[in-house]
């Protein structure tokens, strides 16, 4: 398994469209192993292939308190939305540090394929349909950020800029 770099915002490979994964052979389920170590090692709930910089649709997942709960889904589609909308405080490990509210579907219905191939459907509601569709964004190459006014963006992008001349600095 292997620790993988994750891109960070504003880096224009965060706006990739992934494509669909034709087929779930040894090379995604490597993907997936290594996608869940670094969300686990970045204590995140979710990550995106995007955020990685593997332009395919995979997203994994754990909102379990015990870290012990990972979720795969593989060409993930969102088939049914509830038509309540929640605001929820969010945060990205592409956008470290910002954290603000973005409105959502409270509850969403998700097909996908899990690491065997095998279809899946999965109800979400509170933490888990806020997390899936935070993904399922990352997929359309859609970051959180893109939801707050301009004047937030341009603050959060000066911010990041900021932050990675000093580390390169450093
Ligand atoms: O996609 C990502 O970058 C992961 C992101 C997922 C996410 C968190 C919160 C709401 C929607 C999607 C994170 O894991 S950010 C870090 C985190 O663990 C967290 C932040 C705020 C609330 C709950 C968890
Ligand atoms: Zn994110």
């Amino acid at each position: 398994m292997a620790l993988l770099p994750i891109l960070r915002y504003p880096d224009p490979r965060l706006h990739t469209v992934a494509r669909p994964v034709q087929a779930v052979d040894a090379q995604i389920r490597q993907l997936v192993a290594d996608m869940l170590e670094t969300m686990y090692d970045a204590h995140g709930i979710g990550l995106a292939a995007t955020q990685v910089d593997v332009h395919e649709r995979v997203v994994v997942i754990d909102v379990s308190e015990e870290r012990n709960r990972p979720l795969v889904l593989i060409n993930p589609q969102i088939v049914w939305a509830s038509e309540d909308r929640q605001v929820n405080e969010e945060g990205c490990l592409s956008v470290p540090g910002v954290y603000d509210g973005v409105e959502r579907a409270g509850a969403v219905r998700v097909t996908a394929l899990d690491d065997h191939g095998q279809p899946r459907t999965i109800e979400a509601e509170g933490l888990l349909a806020v997390c899936i569709q935070h993904e399922m964004d990352h997929l359309l190459g859609k970051v959180f950020v893109e939801y707050l006014s301009p004047l937030k963006r341009n603050r959060i992008k000066s911010k990041m800029l900021k932050a990675r001349r000093e580390t390169e600095r450093a």
